[in-house]
């Protein structure tokens, strides 16, 4: 008997997983970012320990909607979900691939919350006061998941548990952990690292690290 294999490249949906380590080609020649060096561990950054959702906490989304959304932890990981495989970036210098991560794409957020014609940005709002702005073109694209699952397991709280945002695009800081809000903004404004002079536009291919 011959086995048929079949090639399915990048995105390869046969184990149910999104490949998105492909990524990569849209900004630049190499998967591993210039500067960067590959680690097997996940480390946990983290600026002020690791805050917990308590049980009368929700996932809130506000602003520049026509349907702002106030959301129970349990009727967020209710939302179709995806799982994709995709690399991880730190700004510090290490890179982790192969990220298995399962959540709702921020697109799904998008339709619900009905976002304004006006809306630009998006600034991400975090339990421990964390914050961190994307434009909004920058997040409705594949990759950007609020992400409650790593690994197949529950999202451990060290790395944002119960949930988190990840974006495989651009440093890890743009990945709010612990997200608790989202707010649509018509101005660009700048987040907690930003404001300490992190680059805000944080492309890894272009070693965009500091403003
Ligand atoms: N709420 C919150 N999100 C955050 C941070 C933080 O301190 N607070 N640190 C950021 C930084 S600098 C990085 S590298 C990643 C680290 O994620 P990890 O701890 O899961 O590796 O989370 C980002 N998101
Ligand atoms: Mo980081």
């Amino acid at each position: 008997m011959t086995e048929t294999r079949v090639d399915e490249g990048e995105n390869s949906a046969a184990d149910g997983i999104e490949d998105l380590t492909g990524l990569y080609r849209e900004y630049g020649d190499d998967r591993l970012p210039p500067g960067q060096r590959e680690t097997d561990r996940f480390p946990v950054l983290s600026k002020s320990g690791t805050p917990s959702w308590g049980p009368d906490e929700s996932f809130e989304v506000w602003g520049a909607v026509d349907k702002p959304l106030s959301l129970s932890l349990e009727a967020v990981k209710d939302l179709p979900a995806v799982t994709q495989r995709q690399d991880f970036h730190c700004v510090t210098g290490w890179s982790k691939f192969d990220c298995e991560f399962t959540g709702v794409e921020f697109a799904e957020i998008v339709e619900r919350a009905g976002v304004r014609e006006d809306a630009e940005h998006v600034m991400f709002h975090a339990l421990d006061g964390y914050t961190t702005d994307l434009p909004l073109s920058e997040c409705a694209r594949d990759g950007v998941l609020f992400a409650h699952e790593y690994g197949g397991e529950e999202l451990p709280s060290d790395h944002g548990g119960p949930l988190r945002v990840v974006t495989p695009h651009k440093y890890a800081y743009k990945g709010a952990k612990w997200v608790s809000g989202v707010e649509f903004l018509t101005e660009r404004e700048l987040g907690y690292w930003e404001k300490r002079g992190y680059s805000d536009t944080a492309n890894p291919w272009n070693e965009e690290r500091y403003s």
